[in-house]
């Protein structure tokens, strides 16, 4: 038994071996972030290390003191992960006052956790608010149809969660508060990360123009399934656009029939 057998860790290598497949982590794009639970956190701790030096966040989250995260590296190839994840994916543990991180296994040839670790992190705590500890996934990837709707549709949260909305009959059941969008930012950073953070407050898609994507989820398939339904829903976006003219599509009174039936709210200041 070594730590990459454990079920959470071999869950994390699947998604991102997901993703991968899907063409959504060309090169070194995208990240991922699971925050471990209190059981995980047992079972994995044997195979900590404790050598490594405490490093800044560069923000405080307080809310996320103590919790254990497993994330993926930054620069490292999503393409990797599955054949050596001790090299390419890590466990940080966050300090007592939520400012700093240190890790305490994996990457074991070196390197730090995601470039984006900002956001995830002010997602996490974000969502741990809101959703009394229960959402524990956060996703970033590049996925292809999404970046393309970003340059051609106002850039606006309104706009793309009625279009996403509309492309097919179960989008709004899967995404029933909509998509959030962050305007062309510098990537990397605490600014980028407040942005989506801000977002996170409401939705659980927040869409970064010209860029990518990020999901939030209580588990990885939940997350893992945001991502694929919102990024089909595009992809049927531009079927749709290039093969002629729209005929007829999914109507408002439709959108209200669906809420009904499933029982979910949908936003209603996106409804006509
Ligand atoms: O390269 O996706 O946003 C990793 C990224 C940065
Ligand atoms: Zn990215």
């Amino acid at each position: 038994m070594t730590i990459t057998d454990l079920e959470f860790i071999q869950s994390f290598i699947r998604m991102a071996n997901d993703g991968f497949a899907l063409g959504w982590h060309e090169r070194n794009g995208g990240n991922l972030s699971y925050r471990m639970t209190s059981e995980d956190v047992v079972v994995a701790k044997p195979f900590f290390k404790d050598h490594h030096p405490s490093v800044p966040i560069g923000i405080a989250i307080p809310n996320l003191a103590g919790e254990y995260f497993l994330v993926t590296g930054s620069g490292k190839f999503f393409r990797n992960i599955s054949i050596a994840p001790e090299d390419n994916i890590c466990i940080i543990e966050i300090d007592g006052k939520g400012e700093n991180y240190r890790i305490v296994w994996g990457l074991k040839n070196g390197g730090t956790p995601t470039s984006e670790l900002p956001s995830h992190l002010l997602n996490h705590g974000v969502k741990k608010e809101s959703s009394h500890g229960g959402l524990r996934v956060i996703y970033h990837a590049h996925p292809t149809n999404i970046i393309a709707m970003t340059f051609l549709l106002p850039l606006d949260d309104r706009t793309f969660s009625r279009i996403l909305w509309t492309m097919a009959t179960e989008c709004p059941v899967v995404f029933p508060d909509g998509v959030g969008i962050v305007p062309w930012m510098v990537p990397g950073g605490r600014e980028i990360g407040i942005a989506t953070a801000e977002l996170m407050e409401k939705y659980n898609v927040a869409i970064w123009a010209h860029h990518g994507m990020f999901c939030a989820g209580i588990d990885f398939d939940t997350t893992f399934g945001l991502m694929h339904t919102v990024e089909k829903s595009a992809e049927i976006y531009f079927k749709v656009i290039s093969a002629g003219k729209v005929r007829q599509t999914i109507t408002d009174q439709n959108l209200r029939d669906l809420a009904k039936a499933f029982h979910v709210n949908l936003r209603e200041e996106f409804l006509d």
